[in-house]
């Protein structure tokens, strides 16, 4: 598999929207798109420009900007909505139809000839209007589709020649990742198109899912800024770099500005009006904390014995907690290091002893443990050794 050379089709500005606290402004927008091309993202998909007239505006206004990543947007599989998009000067369209007998019998009402009818005229249209736009077709609902059914529609669509890129959709979050690598995988030995995934994340799988999908071979990832999108949204574009850093830290280094992570997800956060969940990959608030003394030894020691991902490459910086009854004393010690305090070893072992038991009775602050520390440094603390052992005693 060739996983450096993927792309990242950043959704934030379309999936999104469709998130039930964004009602991003004309403003937000613009900025929410030029800190997403600084980071790196290589395409940014807008809401159709058929959504509302503000929507086709923001269209144009984002590709005036002349940012480094590629403008797409998204289309229901109609020659006028086409028409209308082509018009706005984006660089892709991506063209999407239900394939599954849900969406079929509820949504559009269409068999499967016809789709595939309608497909083709669409497409064919479309490229013979604009030679050079990136065109991608995408199954809604993969999934759940009836598997023949659905390699029908693509075969026929790829037999075209017209597209770029065959997209695959888990809309309500329920495949798995061998499902995932099962469809890419196929999909990728029986046409000529490059692949794109896009998984909701209703059943927690959705970075997992688009992680199979590459191994698969697919070339594009669709992600969002905090994962906001319909219901619990898509992959998270922090949590699905930071899974891509694990798998090649060199490689992602390379191709993403990881320093800006943070204020992407900081200002999303403040325009939907949520918090970084505490435990989002690399911004949430304990990423990068440790708290057991076993933990904060090793840490002190070796910091990537317990961590996968170097905070510095995020421009952060990691936390080693030490006012509770499972700190250690090399904790403890690194601590007093940092206040500039000169305690032996053998009293900052029994303050350690002490710190715990204090801590057995109530929760404490760093500010105690700090002024504790101080007044063992001027000699005022106990001096009597406790005996008591602890299993996380570092
Ligand atoms: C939608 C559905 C969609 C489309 C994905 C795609 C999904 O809101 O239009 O175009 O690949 O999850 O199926 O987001
Ligand atoms: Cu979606």
């Amino acid at each position: 598999m060739s996983l450096d050379n993927y792309a990242i089709i950043d959704s934030t500005l379309r999936e999104g929207e469709q998130f039930i606290n964004a009602d991003f402004t004309r403003d937000q927008k613009i900025r929410i798109a030029e800190a997403l091309s600084e980071f790196g993202t290589e395409y940014l998909e807008l809401t159709s420009p058929l959504a509302s007239p503000g929507c086709a505006d923001d269209v144009r206004a984002i590709v005036r900007l002349g940012l480094k990543s590629r403008i797409l947007t998204h289309i229901r599989c109609h020659r006028d909505d086409a028409a209308i998009a082509l018009d706005t000067g984006v660089d892709g369209l991506d063209v999407v139809i239900g394939t599954s007998s849900q969406l079929r019998q509820f949504s559009h009402g269409k068999s499967i000839d016809e789709i595939i009818d309608l497909a083709a005229e669409t497409l064919t249209w479309i490229r013979a209007q604009a030679p050079d736009i990136e065109l991608r077709f995408s199954t809604e609902d993969s999934f759940r589709s009836e598997e023949a059914e659905l390699l029908r529609v693509y075969l026929a669509v790829d037999k075209l020649g017209v597209v770029n890129r065959l997209g695959t959709a888990d809309t309500v979050g329920i495949a798995t990742p061998t499902q995932v690598g099962r469809l890419v995988g196929t999909l990728r030995r029986l046409t000529h198109c490059d692949i794109e995934f896009h998984g909701h994340n209703d059943s927690g799988c959705a970075i997992a899912n688009a992680f199979a999908a590459l191994e698969a071979g697919a070339t594009h990832i669709d992600t969002t800024i905090l994962g906001i999108g319909e219901r619990n949204g898509i992959p998270p574009l922090g949590g699905f770099v930071a899974r891509m850093y694990t798998y090649d830290r060199a490689a992602t280094r390379r191709k993403y500005r990881l320093d800006q992570l943070r204020a992407l997800d900081l200002m999303v956060a403040e325009m939907v009006n949520v918090d970084i969940p505490f435990n989002n990959p690399v911004t949430g608030y304990s990423a990068f904390t440790h708290k057991a003394g076993i933990h904060a030894k090793a840490i002190l020691n070796a910091p990537e014995t317990y961590e996968a991902l170097d905070p510095h490459d995020f421009g952060l910086t990691r936390y080693i907690s030490i006012a509770h009854r499972l700190t250690g004393w090399n904790a403890v010690k690194a601590r007093a290091d940092q206040l500039g305090l000169e305690l032996t070893d053998a009293r900052i072992k029994t303050l350690t002893q002490h710190i715990k038991v204090l801590a057995d009775e109530r929760a404490l602050t760093l500010d105690e443990v700090d002024n504790l520390l101080r007044q063992w440094a001027n000699g005022n603390g106990a001096h009597g050794s406790w005996q008591t052992g602890s299993l996380v005693d570092g």
